[in-house]
């Protein structure tokens, strides 16, 4: 079976609380269950890890490294400016695909840059929490192309 891992930063355990126009109605923990019985029903075994620290984060990458297939990533507002959890991401040698909620580029300007999506094999934005899901399928469709 192969292992992914899903991994939230900064505010993003305040899903389904406020702003639902932008975020959705789902809370992160639902969201969490339904990325990891998406993942079962591809015979992928989900972890899920949230943290509000950037440190913590990069810990996890660090860690994640011999253990799963791939890590599904919406690092939140770290999106934007964190070279840390870019040069994190980059190190690890792990397939990752950057997801986000809302369309990004459809924001306020600073929302449009990523510093991390230069190192991820994707980004996915505007499709809400099956935007998690598609990353699951890309992961799996690279580590296909990449085993032939
Ligand atoms: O669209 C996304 O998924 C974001 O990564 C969400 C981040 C934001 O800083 C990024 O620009 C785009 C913010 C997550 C905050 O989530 C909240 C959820 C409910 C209430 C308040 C914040």
């Amino acid at each position: 079976m192969k292992r992914m891992l899903l991994l939230n930063g900064p505010n993003l355990n305040l899903l389904g609380t406020r702003e639902p126009d932008v975020y959705g109605h789902d809370t992160l923990a639902s969201i969490e269950e339904e990325v990891a019985a998406y993942g079962a029903s591809k015979g992928v075994a989900v972890d899920c890890f949230q943290s509000n620290h950037e440190g913590v984060l990069i810990d996890r990458l660090h860690e994640a490294r011999p253990c799963y297939d791939g890590i599904v990533y919406n690092p939140g507002a770290h999106t934007h400016y964190s070279y840390a959890l870019r040069d994190a991401v980059a190190s690890i040698g792990l397939p990752v695909v950057e997801v986000h909620l809302s369309d990004i580029e459809a924001r306020e300007p600073f929302r449009a840059l990523s510093v991390i999506a230069p190192v991820c094999v994707a980004q996915i934005k505007g499709k809400g929490k099956a935007g998690y899901k598609e990353a699951i399928d890309v992961l799996l469709g690279y580590a296909d192309r990449t085993a032939s």
